[in-house]
């Protein structure tokens, strides 16, 4: 049951009347990576990204699918996304009903959040365009500094991921998260810990790991990390919860949460004591606020994590984490750890402290430069 007496984060946002739209396009476009992203599933060496180009009156919405080419980290690809967003869910985006109503038609449609959060995102950014408000605005929240945390890819040795590790500390990240694998794990977290002794410090396994691990997964315990991400399988809760009682060190379910009625279980069984939130994951930002909400009054971290995203991603990313609830570093680091240029300008970049200014201005702030997506598209389709 939702705790009695806190208001709904998202019933103002619910309320919004959809505009007219007079153009939707799908632009895919590839980036090269500064350096490849290694995980227990899968080396990216590349960010495929398909974006949302929403033309209504005159303004200009962008929005990211966080879906890649391949379906190793999640089952939604880019050509699953483009499959439900064309057929449908954009036959479901009807002008004069409102944001809530559109939810409830997506409903019919099972899973496939990410293409999901694309509709979400884009009309959401374009609905601010129009307002003139920045999208953290539109979401209800003042701005404030965002808090900053890398995520390091698997390396090749444990001198790499100690170098790795120690400019992440120079520049002044809020927490360092490491990949780990089975057998690239206990000794490498050992080095950094030793090295680091104080350092906001977590692992990711990406659901490497079986509940026959939890002797070896206690090893951890004694580097007191912040948490350990998604150690068993994508698709598991309950499994997480035995594992969760057999350490101290807290866990956080990552690919297991696809909506706030996912978090509420995992939750009320004590699968996890912390939620990454990606907002593609669980279908747009209004999912995202509800999961936050509904967590963090539980007593549960919540942090928004990553996918390699884009500048359009990104910032949505940060805008989303001035919501009620993001009380943790998320996977909101500076753009020169992917790529060398982004699509959109000014890049990412630590400020004072470590914190993320939102970038000003309407929408999700971040201008997208359409010569810079022009040379990097490799696909684009118009949809409407
Ligand atoms: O598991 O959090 C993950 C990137 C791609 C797919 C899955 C994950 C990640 C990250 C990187 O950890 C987060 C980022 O820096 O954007
Ligand atoms: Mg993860």
């Amino acid at each position: 049951m939702m705790p009695m007496g806190r208001p709904s984060p998202t019933a103002a946002l619910e309320s919004f009347v959809l505009p007219r739209i007079d153009h939707v396009d799908l632009v895919t476009v590839k980036l090269p990576f500064v350096a490849p992203f290694g995980t227990s599933v899968h080396v990216w060496t590349e960010k495929e990204a398909m974006l949302m180009r929403i033309e209504a009156g005159g303004a200009i919405a962008w929005s990211e699918c966080v879906s890649d080419p391949d379906p190793f980290y999640a089952y939604e690809t880019n050509a699953t996304a483009r499959h439900i967003i064309r057929d449908f869910l954009l036959p479901l985006v009807e002008p004069d009903i409102t944001l809530g109503g559109l939810e409830g038609r997506f409903r019919r449609v099972r899973g496939h959040g990410m293409a999901k959060a694309t509709v979400e995102n884009a009309l959401l950014i374009l609905i601010a365009m129009q307002r003139g408000a920045a999208l953290h605005e539109l979401l209800g929240r003042p701005a404030q500094p965002i808090m900053s945390g890398l995520s390091i890819g698997l390396q090749d040795t444990p001198d790499a991921l100690l170098a790795a590790v120690e400019r992440a500390v120079r520049k002044g990240y809020h927490r360092v998260k490491m990949k780990v694998r089975k057998g690239q794990d206990v000794e490498w977290v050992r080095a950094v810990r030793s090295r680091f002794p104080e350092l906001p410090l977590m692992v990711d396994a990406n659901g490497d790991y079986t509940l026959a691990d939890t002797d070896h997964l206690r090893q951890l315990d004694e580097f007191h990390l912040t948490m350990i991400e998604q150690p068993l399988s994508y698709s598991d809760i309950i499994e997480h919860a035995s594992l969760q009682r057999a350490l101290t060190t807290a866990i956080c379910l990552d690919e297991s949460i696809h909506s706030l009625a996912d978090a509420a279980a995992a939750i009320s069984i004590g699968a996890c004591r912390v939620i990454n939130v990606k907002q593609g994951r669980v279908g747009g930002l209004l999912e995202s606020m509800r999961i936050a909400h509904h967590a963090a009054g539980l007593g549960i971290g919540v942090w928004s994590g990553g996918m390699d995203e884009t500048g359009i991603g990104r910032a949505v990313n940060i805008h989303l984490q001035t919501a009620e609830g993001f009380s943790l570093p998320g996977d909101t680091s500076e753009t020169c750890n992917y790529f060398a240029e982004d699509i959109v300008d000014p890049p990412v970049v630590l400020g004072d402290g470590g914190f993320i200014e939102i970038p000003g201005g309407p929408g999700i702030g971040a201008r997208v430069v359409p010569e810079r997506v022009l040379k990097r598209t490799i696909r684009a389709e118009r949809l409407r």
